[in-house]
């Protein structure tokens, strides 16, 4: 699986002050230890300030790369935000990202020109948030085929289905994984990605919610999420669910796993 490491947001409270200030040591350690804990792109949001985003943005991707060999994953709604950012960094970057959103996705197609980033594509149009499969397949197909017809591999093609908490609805989570396993299925080469702890709002033991939601997505092909890496028995769930299902061959991940500690959870 693809780890998106999650944890330099500044919707979080715990970091937004440590942004705001700039205060390099703090975020170059956030950064580290998500790297050392298996983050593969270490996500950078700064959407809380507004009209200020572009600066702290472009600070927060110079201060993980002055640290880190890892990529950053430019979390911005904003294509001008997205578009400074990717002059500065360093690489090829994941983009979190496009939706069908007609303002949003015009602004930014001219940007994604040329380049070899991974891109997220949120099934998100003008209509809104879509709940069903058959919603969310609409949109992710017309993104899909408009991103391919501008020269982005389908490798490159993130499709993000969004996550509802199962507490405004029953049907939240099968509808999910059922989109999950329609674009692996349907759309060859063609990666899924989400931010699953959504699955849990509003209920109690929300870490615990996520792991096992985590497995089921699994199941359905997802190959890549935004998440927090320090959560251990979150990490190990994954490495266990993805050798479970036939993606380890000789369960070598499972046992260097295993080896590194991945399974010890009472230390
Ligand atoms: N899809 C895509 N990008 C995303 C999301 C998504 N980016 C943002 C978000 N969702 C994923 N990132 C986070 C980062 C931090 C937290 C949750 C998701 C988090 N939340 C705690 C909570 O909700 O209780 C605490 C907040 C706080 O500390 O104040 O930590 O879905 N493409």
């Amino acid at each position: 699986m693809r780890i998106v490491g999650e944890l330099i947001n500044a919707s979080r409270k715990k970091i937004r002050d440590d942004i705001k200030e700039k205060n390099r040591d703090v975020i170059a350690k956030v950064a580290k230890e998500q790297h050392e804990h298996g983050a593969d792109f270490i996500d950078v949001n700064a959407g809380i300030f507004v009209g200020k985003e572009t600066d702290y943005m472009n600070w927060l991707v110079e201060t993980v790369q002055e640290t880190l060999d890892t990529p950053c994953c430019i979390d911005s709604p904003d294509p001008k935000v997205v578009e400074e950012a990717l002059k500065i960094h360093k690489g090829t970057p994941m983009i979190n990202s496009i939706s069908l959103e007609s303002e949003r996705y015009n602004a930014i197609l001219p940007i994604l020109k040329g380049t070899d980033a991974k891109i997220i594509a949120l099934c998100m149009s003008d209509e809104g948030m879509p709940y069903t499969k058959e919603d969310r397949l609409k949109i992710a197909d017309k993104l899909i085929n408009s991103l391919v017809q501008n020269n982005v591999k389908p490798g490159n093609i993130y499709v993000d289905p969004l996550v509802h908490p199962i507490g405004s609805g029953n049907h939240l989570g099968n509808e999910f994984l059922k989109t999950i396993e329609a674009i692996t299925e349907q759309y060859e080469g063609v990666h899924t990605i989400c931010g699953l702890s959504n699955i849990s709002y509003g209920i109690p033991k929300r870490q615990f919610a996520n792991q096992v939601f985590m497995s089921m997505a699994i199941t359905k092909g997802l190959d890549s999420a935004i998440l927090n890496p320090m959560d251990q028995r979150m990490m190990a769930n994954i490495v266990a669910a993805e050798t479970l299902i036939g993606k380890d061959d000789y369960c070598m991940n499972y046992v260097e796993a295993y080896r590194n500690g991945l399974f010890d959870f009472n230390k």
